[in-house]
């Protein structure tokens, strides 16, 4: 019995062995090596954008006494979440140059301003810039989503220099303010409870579209205030 064992178990450690050559290994470990490279060039591109709109923040302080942005928040997707993405919008098999040139949020940075009339000054400052190039422009502030979501997202183009050479990466900026950050970090929560029955979620969509509206006017009435205080 003992010796039937022995020889399963050689068995299978020949068949693991046949099935692991050393090709596999290296060409799992380039293919792991080249998803690593091209995360660090969206990383860096990040902080590229990153450290653009921390100098627009510092020079408008000078300038005005007071920060246009009151944080800035950033996030490379997860692997995950990339798939997921792919696979929704049909785009099999997932290889590294697919990802690059269909998918343009893998980097992501937040800016949360002050007032509504700061998102479109940064991003005014930051496309007209002859290093970034905006390859779209999506204004859910003018046109908000049917469920009430607001923000500026653009996506746009930045060099980044490497060793031995310029690429040129996406990067989605998503601009709005403190509101509605408030409002979408909730929504977002609330959007995962999946389990809610169907008219529980008519309810709370209908609850949160006013809370939406509420936020906005809260924006807008924010705004007046900077105006008569500034006059
Ligand atoms: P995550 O984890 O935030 O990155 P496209 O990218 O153009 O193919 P998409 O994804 O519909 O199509 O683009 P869109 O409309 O510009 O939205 C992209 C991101 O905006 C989302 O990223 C969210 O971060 C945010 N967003 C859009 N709509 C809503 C909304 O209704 N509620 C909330 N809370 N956030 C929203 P991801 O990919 O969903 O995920």
């Amino acid at each position: 019995m003992e010796q039937d064992t022995i020889a399963m178990e050689t068995d299978f450690n020949r068949l693991i062995k046949d099935l692991i050559t050393s090709d596999s290994i290296t060409a799992m470990e380039n293919m792991f090596a080249a998803w690593q490279e091209l995360m660090s060039r969206y990383r860096c591109a990040i902080m590229e954008v990153e450290t653009k709109f921390k100098v627009l923040n510092d020079q408008f302080s000078l300038q005005h006494e007071r920060n246009p942005i009151e944080n800035i928040k950033t996030r490379i997707k997860s692997p995950d979440s990339i798939r997921r993405k792919m696979a929704k919008k049909g785009l099999t098999p997932m290889t590294l140059a697919s990802v690059e040139e269909n998918l343009n949020d893998v980097a992501g940075i937040r800016v949360i301003c002050s007032f509504i009339d700061d998102i479109y000054m940064l991003a005014d400052c930051l496309t007209s810039q002859d290093d970034i190039t905006l390859i779209e422009c999506k204004d859910y502030i003018k046109n908000p989503k049917e469920n009430g979501y607001r923000s500026l997202h653009l996506i746009v183009e930045v060099p980044i220099f490497l060793q031995n050479e310029k690429r040129n990466m996406k990067v989605e900026v998503q601009l709005r303010t403190i509101a509605m950050e408030f409002w979408a970090n909730l929504e977002h929560r609330l959007r995962y409870k999946k389990d809610l029955p169907e008219s529980l979620q008519q309810a709370t969509a209908g609850e949160l579209l006013q809370c939406a509206e509420l936020s906005a006017q809260l924006d807008q009435r924010m705004q007046q205030v900077r105006y008569t205080v500034e006059k």
